[in-house]
């Protein structure tokens, strides 16, 4: 049975399950954050990130090269075009909202407001934070509506691209900000046409159920909601910064 670390409400966690829901693999998750993991979790992700995929021995980080590797495994339905022109394209997406879309959405926006209160006990800089809503943030909706079809998915039927950058819009959601429907219509219709593809559905109610309860409560409610829990965890109370944190 294939195992995947890491909470549904991280976008990269986000991205893993929802393709995997759209291929139709069986899976387990341990829903941790993971500022919470303990030592087992650093020896599986060395720099302490979700996700992680396990099957049996096999142990893979970052989520682009699980995707990859969960598009080599189970080919069909196809989350990247055919076409390389249009796989280098929906790959170069991917890659700009795990870098560009992460820092803003992720890091100054979900990260400051949300995550670093509670794991960090550090007082979230709300100035900061509306700031960059109208600096980070609006630079990245600005490129991404140059980007947008007027119908359909970003490059041709819904694949990874689309996946990893609706992802990050739920985190958004979270901190209470959403597309303006005004100045980014094609982002703004897009973003609905995701949410509503019933893979990315099921992965966003999980986050959404989640996201209401403490990370310490989180176990106990993803087996209530149905999803399919691995029988150990790699969490533990204190929170620890990993190699790459740049909060608190
Ligand atoms: N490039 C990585 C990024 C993953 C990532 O940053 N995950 C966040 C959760 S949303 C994390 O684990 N952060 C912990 C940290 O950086 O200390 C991927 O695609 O998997």
């Amino acid at each position: 049975m294939i195992q995947i670390i890491g909470s549904p409400i991280s976008p990269y966690v986000k991205k893993v399950l929802t393709l995997l829901l759209m291929k139709g693999v069986d899976f387990e998750v341990d829903p941790i954050t993971p500022f919470f993991g303990n030592d087992q979790f650093t020896e599986l992700s060395p720099l302490r990130r979700i996700p992680v995929f396990i099957d049996g021995n096999f142990v893979l980080n970052d989520s682009t090269v699980i995707a990859e590797y969960i598009e080599e495994c189970w080919p069909s339905p196809a989350a990247l075009p055919g076409d390389p022109n249009l796989r280098a394209q929906a790959r170069w997406l991917e890659e700009y909202s795990d870098s560009k879309i992460g820092d803003e959405f992720i890091w100054k926006s979900f990260a400051q407001i949300i995550v670093a209160p509670f794991a960090f006990k550090k007082e979230p800089d709300h100035a900061a934070f509306e700031a960059n809503l109208e600096a980070g943030v609006a630079d990245v909706m600005n490129y991404l509506e140059k980007q947008m079809p007027d119908e359909k998915f970003l490059v041709g039927e819904f694949g990874l691209a689309d996946i990893s950058i609706a992802a990050m819009f739920r985190n958004m959601h979270y901190v209470k900000w959403g597309p303006d429907e005004k100045r980014w219509p094609k982002t703004a219709a897009w973003l609905q046409r995701c949410e509503m593809q019933p893979a990315l559905a099921k992965a966003n109610e999980w986050s959404d159920a989640l996201f209401t309860v403490k990370p310490p409560e989180r176990r106990a409610l993803a087996e209530k909601i149905g999803l399919k829990l691995t029988t150990e965890t790699v969490m533990q109370r204190e929170a620890r910064r990993g190699p790459m944190t740049v909060i608190g």
